[in-house]
């Protein structure tokens, strides 16, 4: 009797096995770079889709040298349990908010410094520009490697099951889940909610359960999360703008050869081009959806709920924590916010 293992079967073949390789087709040939590329959203969601597409770009021009086997909606786990994967190598990519990255590079969650951007133009004038670039250049410290075009989350709206948001006086002692992130904690803190800390994978069940009676996203994320479900009204705050970068474990992207590369980032930056435009047609509409869906929509006054961080010495704060300079970096497009 004896096992047969790898090293067993070739010492017995004399190596005979490496000289006569299997025939397989062109379509079943397994690729010589394969990742796994994570992130938190259900496949409907237009970052999935584009994705998609772009995986399957990635895969055609490398002449299928390259595969992606994309994992959605948390699939691997938490955000939290996934960025360590990505650190690890366990996972090659993920997407994720800055906001949620900043627990690693505080510096990446400065986009959402409350009521800092007015309009999306001025965001993509940010992000594809020079506050872009000094956050990457940050997340780059961690061994992590940012692609270029961050993927639009959106502008985030609150909902509750309790009571619309018309004020700074609804949002006093709101329990809100907010995501896990200091700059979140702290901005909800400041308007004198009650803020807890939850995964995006666990929101629905916290809310459907009381854990939490309101939540905060932009309106395609509340969509295809459901959240109409275990939600009753919906307050467009636009309160902060969020996005997710592509991330990529530094020592598997700097493993592909040049051409491979080349093709993965420019394909997924082009997803995420392409992103950003579904998610503005989806906001032209998706508030009709959502309130047929059962959601009871109110414009609350968002000058007084800014006033309040201010006075609450919210950015003041903050300025203190990213510094002068990427401050100065928010600022140059946003402008000034003290
Ligand atoms: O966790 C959230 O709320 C979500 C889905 O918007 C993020 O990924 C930040």
């Amino acid at each position: 009797m004896f096992s047969i293992n790898r090293r067993g079967f070739l010492a017995a073949t004399g190596g005979v096995a490496l000289a006569t390789p299997f025939i397989m087709s062109g379509k079943a040939r397994a690729a010589e770079f394969n990742f796994k590329f994570a992130n938190n959203l259900p496949l409907e969601h237009p970052l999935n889709v584009r994705l998609a597409q772009a995986v399957e770009r990635i895969r055609n021009e490398t002449g299928g040298r390259m595969e992606i086997a994309v994992f959605p909606n948390n699939q691997l786990g938490s955000d939290t349990d996934t960025l360590n994967q990505l650190r690890s190598g366990a996972v090659e990519m993920f997407t994720l908010s800055g906001i949620i990255l900043s627990t690693l590079v505080p510096a990446a969650s400065i986009n959402g410094v409350g009521f800092a951007f007015n309009d999306i133009d001025t965001v993509w004038k940010a992000m594809d520009g020079g506050l872009g670039a000094y956050v990457r250049g940050e997340i780059a410290k961690s061994r992590l490697y940012a692609l270029e075009n961050i993927f639009n989350n959106g502008f985030r709206q609150i909902t509750t099951s309790t009571t619309p948001i018309n004020g700074p006086a609804e949002l006093k002692g709101l329990k809100i889940r907010v995501p896990v992130s200091p700059l979140w904690t702290s901005m909800f803190t400041a308007l004198g909610c009650a803020p807890t800390s939850i995964n995006w994978n666990e929101t629905y069940t916290a809310l459907q359960t009381g854990v939490a009676d309101a939540q905060e996203n932009p309106l395609p994320t509340i969509n295809v999360g459901k959240l109409y479900e275990v939600q009753k009204y919906c307050s467009m705050t636009n309160h902060m703008w969020d996005g997710f970068w592509t991330l990529a474990n530094q020592r598997a992207i700097d493993a592909l050869p040049d051409d491979v590369r080349a093709s993965l980032e420019k394909n997924i930056n082009q997803a995420a081009i392409e992103e950003r435009a579904d998610i503005a047609e989806l906001n032209k509409t998706l508030k009709v959806d959502l309130e047929a869906k059962g959601l009871v929509f109110n414009d609350p006054d968002t000058a007084a709920i800014r006033e309040t961080l201010r006075t609450a010495g919210f950015y003041e704060e903050w300025r203190k924590t990213y510094g002068d300079e990427a401050w100065g970096l928010l600022e140059e497009s946003a402008g000034k916010l003290i």
